[in-house]
């Protein structure tokens, strides 16, 4: 069901503490962590706690939380002396979405070509 903790999902371990990850960043309902493999010297990933399956689940079925994510990225860019970074919530597999756990990637800290690959 929507929302509900998922037994083979990673992101839904590393919200319950049972998979380490370096957290810089958690509220009541966002957990932020950094990417393990960081394609920037920032790279962190901000995930609702809650399980929706990526970006358009979330907007559909959590819309609060989908807008507790957002205003997450902003805190870790703050926190991480950001002018300019690039918000990517990859969404289904032809996007390279991998994790099936809604995440926004915030990359960061070099210059960031356009259009994306
Ligand atoms: P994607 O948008 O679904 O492709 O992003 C998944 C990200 O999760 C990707 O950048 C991975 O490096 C990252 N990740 C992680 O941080 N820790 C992990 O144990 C695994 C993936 I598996």
């Amino acid at each position: 069901m929507a929302g509900e903790p998922q037994d083979d999902c990673l992101f839904c371990k590393i919200v319950a503490k049972e998979v380490p990850a370096t957290i810089v960043r958690e509220t009541e309902t966002t957990l932020a962590f950094r990417d393990i493999n960081p394609q920037a010297p920032t790279h962190v990933l901000v995930i609702p706690k809650a399980h929706h399956e990526n970006a358009a689940a979330l907007a559909a079925e959590a819309p609060q939380a989908a807008a507790d994510v957002l205003a997450e990225t902003k805190a870790v860019a703050d926190e991480e002396g950001l002018d300019s970074y690039r918000l990517v919530f990859n969404t289904g597999s032809g996007a390279g979405q991998t994790v099936w756990h809604a995440h926004a990637h915030v990359l960061g800290g070099r210059g960031l070509q356009w259009p994306p690959g």
